[in-house]
């Protein structure tokens, strides 16, 4: 709660101070602020449409709930797709999140299980294949939110990214100028091969902050640690260092992300030629996909060990 202050639109008090829209707001001009501005963001950049079968990727914290509870309140057709990485504790208090919101509002959530799928858990498999655990893991996410929502009928795939997680990503961009990455990051990744399913951004303009509140002013009950492996991940640091740009330019990260895609078109366009996975027949710009490499080596390695 913002001591003392009141909501710039009625008399109730304020629970958020957005000094880059010069707003004090309380919790239903909160609720309609967010919902306008999502539903903005989906007709500019043409994200969705009511026909669509949307599929919302959900890891049981605040952005993804919260972006499900957006499109759910503004009339999408929705349901949700967990993805369960075997990590301990927190892949347990996640999918308990997930569960317990959707039942609460009579959605429905699919789940798949990693574990059960590669024959290890994502931990496990990203030190049997000598790599860092988040790029394993992000590698998983993707193919498997592709091909469930390809294989279920879904037109359209939903991630919670945030403005705070775009700009951290644009960032890192910037700062290794790899323009490839410059080229590729959008709200909007269209279908560029018949076996992609649209995937888009809903919360892009929407900060850390703000998607905070939202999801307290709606009583969604998400999961507050972080994934344990997110500790010192170069993203965190990035983040911090934006902040503190905010904090002393109100209104810097939305100046950055939108200077960005207005002058996306001097990167040029993106040519990544996609091949069919020659074992699962999904999209990769390999032979084999990263995922079928991956289940290959676990199960090689599992046959060493227990020879
Ligand atoms: S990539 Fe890394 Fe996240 Fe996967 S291992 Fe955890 S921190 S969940 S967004
Ligand atoms: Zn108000
Ligand atoms: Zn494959």
């Amino acid at each position: 709660m913002v001591m003392g202050l009141k909501c710039s639109f009625c008399e109730r008090k304020a629970i958020i101070n957005m000094r880059e829209h010069r707003l004090m707001l309380c919790e239903k001009h909160l609720i309609d602020f967010m919902r306008k501005r999502v539903e903005k963001t989906i007709i500019k950049y043409k994200l969705m449409t009511k026909n669509d079968n949307i599929l919302v990727a959900v890891s049981g914290g605040k952005d993804s709930l919260g972006v499900w509870d957006i499109l759910n309140a503004l009339g999408y057709h929705t349901e949700g797709l967990y993805i369960n990485l075997g990590i301990d504790k927190y892949s347990r208090i996640s999918k308990e999140k997930v569960e317990r919101f959707a039942a609460s509002r009579g959605l429905t959530v699919h789940e798949v299980d990693i574990p059960k799928a590669i024959g290890t858990s994502t931990p496990m498999a990203a030190k049997a294949w000598k790599r860092s655990i988040c790029s394993v893991c992000g590698m998983i996410k993707r193919y498997w939110m592709n091909r469930y929502a390809k294989e279920n009928g879904f037109t359209v795939v939903v991630t919670g990214h945030n403005l705070d997680d775009e700009i951290a990503t644009l960032f890192g961009n910037n700062t290794t100028w790899q323009i490839d990455y410059l080229q590729r990051q959008s709200i909007v990744l269209p279908e560029t091969h018949k076996k992609l399913v649209k995937k888009v951004k809903p919360l892009a303009f929407i900060t850390e902050k703000e998607s905070a509140a939202y999801a307290i002013a709606r009583g969604i009950d998400y999961v507050y640690e972080e994934c344990p492996y997110a500790k010192g991940a170069t993203s965190v640091e990035f983040k911090y260092i934006l902040n503190l740009l905010e904090n002393r330019f109100p209104g810097f990260k939305l100046r950055y992300y939108n200077g960005f895609l207005k002058n996306k078109k001097i990167f040029g366009d993106s040519h990544v030629k996609l091949n069919e996975c020659q074992v699962c027949g999904f999209p990769t710009t390999l032979d084999t996909c990263n995922y079928c490499r991956l289940k290959k080596h676990i199960s090689q390695t599992a046959k060493s060990l227990t020879i």
